[in-house]
């Protein structure tokens, strides 16, 4: 099979919050099928750099630092996209953040903000790629990054698994408004993976030793396993594929 379908090549993708973890591998992986990619951070520099080690790989790589809750900041960076000639035709919503806590204690403050950047930002990122991409009338694509608690909850992180369960159903409704102008609009949910936001959890004995023994894989996901589901969901090879969420953990959710 010749791997043309799955070529990236002049396309502009978009992935919020990739200054590092998943979002850095999946700007990367993107990058390394053809794409140039537009690296994503709430700080000029970290995305900046994040950029530029993707350049020195020889990759086609910018910045643009914005923060994806501010509706404001999300307006006047497409204002940016639109002035520059970028025209986004790959969207990854991944930008996310977590709070762990039990809900009796939890503040509305601390539920909010991560609402707002892991769900909210979502819709808000996700309408202005897509009405620039209807507008264009050459399709697009959009991943927006859930998670295991997409479909099961654990206990301490209430807003998160909200906000992921969220990620699942908007991806539907993206699907629903814009499939018709040829958009996909689809979701990855990764496993447990190696990721600074996770470090917390992989540094716990017991937690390493439950993630360990839950998964059938028997292991934590590294960032660029993801890499794979990304491109397909970014290419041509899923042009009919709408509104559904591919899991990559290592087989968590197909066991008891
Ligand atoms: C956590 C969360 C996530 C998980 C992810 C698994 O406690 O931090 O459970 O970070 O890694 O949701 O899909």
């Amino acid at each position: 099979m010749s791997t043309a379908l799955f070529d990236l090549t002049g396309r502009t993708a978009l992935i919020t919050g990739s200054a590092r973890g998943i979002g850095l591998a999946l700007a990367q992986g993107l990058a390394q099928s053809g794409a140039r990619v537009i690296v994503n951070g709430r700080q000029a520099g970290s995305s900046e750099a994040a950029a530029s080690g993707l350049r020195a790989m020889g990759l086609q790589a910018q910045s643009a630092a914005f923060d994806v809750a501010d509706a404001a900041a999300v307006e006047a960076a497409f204002a940016g996209f639109d002035a520059a000639g970028l025209e986004i035709d790959i969207l990854i919503n991944n930008a996310g953040i977590q709070h762990r806590q039990p809900m009796l204690d939890l503040a509305l403050a601390d539920w909010q903000r991560v609402i707002d950047t892991n769900l909210t930002a979502a819709f808000l990122v996700g309408r202005e790629a897509a009405r620039r991409m209807i507008a264009r009338q050459r399709g697009g694509k959009i991943i927006n990054i859930g998670s295991l608690t997409s479909e099961a909850a654990r206990a301490t992180v209430a807003p998160y698994t909200a906000a992921k369960g969220g990620i699942k159903l908007l991806s539907r409704s993206m699907a629903a408004e814009w499939a018709q102008f040829d958009i996909q609009a689809n979701a990855i949910g990764p496993g447990y993976i190696l990721t600074d936001m996770n470090q917390a959890l992989v540094d716990n004995p017991q937690f390493d030793a439950w993630v360990k023994a839950s998964n059938p894989a028997q292991r934590w996901g590294r960032p660029e396993e993801l890499v794979g589901a990304a491109v397909f969901l970014a290419s041509k090879a899923s042009g009919y594929v709408n509104g559904q969420i591919i899991y990559v953990d290592g087989g968590w959710l197909a066991v008891l």
